[in-house]
């Protein structure tokens, strides 16, 4: 099943929209199987988004999300990556519909309260790089007949 790494940004926690935005991607039917709050130093920011070194928005980027806990979680599904992508909405909220995540909370590019991850393949290197193995649990869920056919 596939999994998808989110991370709740500072302003989201700040803001209190915590609840608000794991809430969203739980009703969705989507399964949490870690969760934590961490406060992201600036060598993991780095490595977690190296794939913007250099561009402008890069020492922005990492001051802010080192700048007060997140939280992040690992969450599976079908197409979750896919599916997380789609209610967190367009990167910048100006661009965002509303009904996401970033269309409903959000005005700035720069405080855009979420990240999910943007490939299958990626969200397994990111969920190597914020959880240990057996910080994920693999949970049989009660309800599941009712959100999945197979
Ligand atoms: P993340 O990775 O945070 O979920 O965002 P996206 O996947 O939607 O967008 P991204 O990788 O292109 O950008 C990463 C992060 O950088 C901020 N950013 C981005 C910014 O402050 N200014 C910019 O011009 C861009 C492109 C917002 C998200």
């Amino acid at each position: 099943m596939e999994k998808t790494l989110v991370i709740v940004k500072p302003d989201g926690v700040q803001r209190g929209l915590t609840g608000d935005v794991l809430r969203r991607l739980e009703a969705k039917g989507l399964k949490m199987v870690g969760m934590k709050m961490i406060w992201i130093d600036k060598e993991l920011a780095s490595r977690h988004y190296a794939i913007h070194t250099g561009k402008a928005f890069f020492a922005g980027l990492i001051d802010y999300i080192t700048s007060s806990p997140v939280v992040v979680a690992v969450f599976e599904g079908r197409a979750a990556v896919q599916m997380v992508r789609n209610l967190a909405g367009a990167t910048d909220p100006l661009a965002a519909a509303p009904g996401t995540i970033r269309g409903d909370f959000g005005l700035e590019i720069g405080r855009n309260i979420i990240h999910g991850s943007d490939s299958p393949e990626n969200a397994a290197t990111e969920i190597a790089l914020f959880f240990r193995d057996e910080e994920l649990y693999e949970w049989p869920r009660d309800t599941e007949r009712w959100i999945s056919e197979g």
